[in-house]
């Protein structure tokens, strides 16, 4: 190939590519905006109504007739904050028990500490059990979020910041790979500049959104014309071995581009890799 084919292929590769990536973030983008609106409105059918004007049932058929506003996930679930003072009341009146998303033997991440952990656990301070969900994720309800590593990170890092955060990809309890956003539900409402602490002491509860990067982001592609030529891998790339979101590890061609993704949390990177399929 001349020269100037070669950039032309490769100034080619490029739009192809940022436009994948312009298009995935902004649906990620929409997504989150609207977990961030059910935030509100459990917030105010929920904790600031008595009765609550919400149940499962209301929960569920509101988010499913809403699905479409939110194109990147799979699911909503809703927790609370519940105390370990609280916990046996809450029990009673939810008629089941908090349960562990993990057993102690299997566990998604050791944290710190637990190497000195003794065979008798102490009981947790706090709780983050489901309440709610979409139909599709019903078999978290009575999880304690607080119970598995990447939720628990993204609910403690939620609640200081105010903000819409994300876990990196993971496993989730129905084996299949996701990201997690989670925007917290405070008891009033807080000025922009509210400090962390007075912020941790204000959350009452935690929703969350489940992104299924694997079938959501491949049928967004199928719908760009040119998809049989084009490669994509999506990664978080926030610590030094990137986790890999989306894509084949295909080889295609050796020329590629990489695109930058915002997804709206600070603390995460991400970018999308793209490749020709066939060598010119
Ligand atoms: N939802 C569904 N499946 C999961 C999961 C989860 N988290 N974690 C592991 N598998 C209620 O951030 C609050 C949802 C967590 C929200």
């Amino acid at each position: 190939m001349s020269n100037q084919a070669v950039v032309k292929r490769q100034e080619a590769l490029a739009s192809m590519c940022d436009e994948r990536a312009r298009m995935l973030q902004d649906q990620f983008n929409v997504s989150m905006n609207h977990l961030q609106a059910l935030a509100i409105l459990v917030s105010t059918f929920h904790h600031s109504k008595n009765p609550s004007a919400i149940d499962q049932t209301t929960f569920a058929k509101y988010a499913e007739r809403t699905a479409f506003e939110r194109p990147l996930t799979s699911g909503v679930a809703y927790a609370v904050k519940v105390t370990h003072a609280e916990r046996e009341q809450f029990e009673r009146q939810q008629g089941w028990s908090i349960k562990k998303m993990y057993s102690s033997k299997k566990k998604s991440s050791p944290g710190p500490g637990d190497a000195a952990s003794s065979e008798i656990r102490e009981p947790a301070e706090e709780y983050a059990p489901v309440i709610f969900a979409q139909d599709a994720y019903k078999h978290v309800v009575s999880f304690d979020m607080l119970s598995g590593y990447e939720d628990r990170e993204n609910i403690l890092r939620a609640r200081a910041s105010g903000k819409g955060v994300l876990t990196a990809p993971f496993k989730l309890l129905n084996n299949r790979l996701g990201v997690i956003s989670t925007y917290t539900v405070y008891k009033y409402e807080l000025p922009p500049n509210a400090r962390p602490q007075e912020r941790i002491q204000a959350a009452i509860g935690y929703l969350g959104g489940i992104f299924d990067i694997e079938a959501l982001v491949d049928k967004l592609l199928h719908q760009l014309a040119g998809k049989q030529s084009i490669m994509v891998n999506v990664y978080d790339t926030t610590n030094d071995s990137p986790i890999s979101m989306y894509g084949s590890n295909d080889t295609g061609d050796v020329m590629y581009h990489v695109s930058t993704l915002n997804f709206g949390d600070p603390s995460r990177k991400h970018e999308m890799q793209c490749r020709f399929m066939q060598r010119p």
